[in-house]
C-alpha cells in the first residue's frame, strides 16, 4: 500500500497544472463545492495580479474516481490554465535579466541557460494550485475523521492582528476571515492591510506577510518520536517551506522560546475526566505553548504552525540586476504579476498543512478504505482512553 504522497506537474502558462495523488483509501466522497470553493479562494484577495481575472480553477479529475468517489487508484487531477501560451514567442518572450529574489537567475545556471523562462515557468507559484487541491482532498480525509483546519492571514507588512484563535471561537473566525479582503479575520486590521497594498502598488513595489493555520481535534500520538523523518512536525516545517517565497517556518511559540525559562515555556498537563471523550482522550493543557507537537508527535493540543512569505520578487520598478548574454548591468525585467499574494498563500498553507497530517494518519492507521480507516482510528482512541489497558500486561499480548 503507498504512503499518501503527491506529484504536482505543469507550467504556470503550459496547458494545465496537475495533480497526481496516491495512497488514498478508496470509498472517499469528494466534496466538489468545497474543493473548487478552496481553488477560488486561492486565487483570491486583495493585491493580486491581472492573471487570476483570466483563470477560473476547477478540479477535473482524469484517474481514480468513479460516482464522486476514491477507488484507491492513483488520483489525477487537472486545473486547465487558460492563459497557456507557453510556445507562443511573441506572447511568451524569453526573460534575460533575472528578478532578485526569483528562481530565474539559480534556475537559469543549473539548467544552463541563460532564458530564465525554462525555469520561471515551473518555478511560478501558479503550481500551488495543484498543491492546494492536493490538500482539499486530504481534507475531506480528515473531515471524515472530524479533524478540521483553519488558516489565515496574521500579518501584512506591520499590519498585524492579535486575535487569539481556540477551538471555541475558530469558527466564528471562519466567517470573520471569510468576509475579509485580505482573509484576515479582524476588520480594522484588514482595512490596514490594504492601505499597504495600495501604498506597495503606488510604489511600483510588493509586500509579504504572516500566515497562520490550526488543525483542531487531531488525538495524541500522530507523527513519530522513533525515526526523525516521521516526526510531524519536521514534515510540517518542509511542507510549508516548500511552498514558494516562504522564508521561515514555526510552531506554537517558535522562536520566541528563547526569550523565557522553561517554566514559562512548557505547557502543564491536567487531566479532566469530563473530557475523556474529546480527542485529547482527558489530558488538558491551559497553555498551548508548544503549538500542538512534543517529541515529534501530536499531544492532543491544536497544531499551530505559521509561516512567513516574503515580498513577491517581480517588482513594476525592477531591482538591480544583470543581462546574462551581455553580463552588463540592467533593472531585472517586469512580468504581470502580483502586488501581494500573501491571503492567496494562506490558502495554500492551509492545505498543505491538511495533506501532512493526512498523510501522518495514514502512516499510523495504513487503509485500504474509509471505513477500515475510520474503525482503526476510532478503536485507537478508544484504547488511550481506556489507559491503563486491563489487565496492564495486555500491551504484551
Ligand atoms: C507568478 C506570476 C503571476 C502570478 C502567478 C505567479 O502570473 P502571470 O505571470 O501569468 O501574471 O499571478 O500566480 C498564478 C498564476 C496563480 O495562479 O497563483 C510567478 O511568477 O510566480
Amino acid at each position: 500500500m503507498p504512503r499518501l504522497d503527491c506529484q504536482t506537474a505543469g507550467e504556470s502558462h503550459g496547458p494545465a497544472v496537475i495533480s497526481v495523488i496516491t495512497g488514498l483509501p478508496a470509498h472517499l466522497p469528494l466534496d466538489e463545492d468545497f474543493i473548487n470553493a478552496e481553488l477560488a479562494r486561492r486565487q483570491g484577495g486583495y493585491g493580486r495580479g491581472g492573471r487570476q481575472r483570466i483563470e477560473k480553477d476547477r478540479a477535473e479529475y482524469l484517474t481514480g474516481v468513479r460516482h464522486g468517489r476514491t477507488i484507491g487508484s492513483p488520483l489525477t487531477i487537472r486545473i486547465v490554465n487558460k492563459d497557456s501560451r507557453l510556445d507562443d514567442v511573441q506572447r511568451t518572450p524569453p526573460l534575460f535579466r533575472p528578478r532578485p529574489g526569483h528562481a530565474d537567475l539559480a534556475g537559469s545556471i543549473k539548467y544552463l541557460t541563460t532564458d530564465c523562462r525554462e525555469t520561471l515557468e515551473r518555478a511560478s507559484a501558479r503550481e500551488t494550485a495543484a498543491r492546494t487541491v492536493a490538500g482539499t482532498i486530504a481534507r475531506c480525509v480528515l473531515r471524515a475523521l472530524g479533524i478540521e483546519v483553519f488558516g489565515f492571514v496574521r500579518s501584512i507588512l506591520d499590519a498585524e492582528t492579535d486575535i487569539e484563535v481556540t477551538p471555541d471561537n475558530w469558527r466564528e473566525l471562519l466567517a470573520q476571515r471569510d468576509a475579509s479582503k485580505t482573509y484576515c479575520p479582524d476588520q480594522a486590521v484588514t482595512e490596514r492591510q490594504c492601505q499597504a497594498i495600495r501604498q506597495a502598488k503606488a510604489d511600483k513595489d510588493t509586500l509579504g506577510g504572516m500566515l497562520e493555520t490550526h488543525v483542531f481535534d487531531l488525538p495524541p500520538g500522530i507523527g513519530s518520536c522513533m525515526d526523525w523523518r516521521d516526526r510531524l512536525d519536521a514534515r510540517l516545517a518542509f511542507a510549508v517551506m516548500g511552498i514558494q517565497a516562504f522564508k521561515s517556518v514555526e510552531i506554537g511559540l517558535g522562536r520566541d522560546v528563547t526569550t523565557r525559562p522553561g517554566s514559562k515555556v512548557h505547557d502543564p498537563i491536567r487531566y479532566d475526566h469530563d473530557l475523556r471523550e474529546t480527542r485529547s482522550v482527558g489530558f488538558k493543557r491551559d497553555t498551548n505553548n508548544a503549538g500542538g507537537t512534543e517529541g515529534g508527535m501530536s499531544n492532543g493540543q491544536p497544531i499551530v504552525v505559521r509561516g512567513a512569505m516574503k515580498p513577491i520578487s517581480t517588482l513594476l520598478r525592477g531591482l538591480p540586476s544583470v543581462d546574462l548574454n551581455t553580463k552588463q548591468p540592467q533593472q531585472s525585467q517586469y512580468e504581470r504579476s502580483d502586488v501581494c499574494a500573501v491571503s492567496a498563500a494562506s490558502v495554500v498553507m492551509e492545505n498543505v498543512v491538511a495533506f501532512e497530517i493526512a498523510r501522518a494518519l495514514l502512516d499510523k492507521f495504513p487503509s485500504d478504505t474509509m471505513m477500515e480507516l475510520k474503525a482503526s482510528f476510532e478503536q485507537y482512541l478508544q484504547f488511550a482512553r481506556d489507559l491503563p489497558l486491563d489487565p496492564p500486561d495486555l500491551t504484551l499480548a
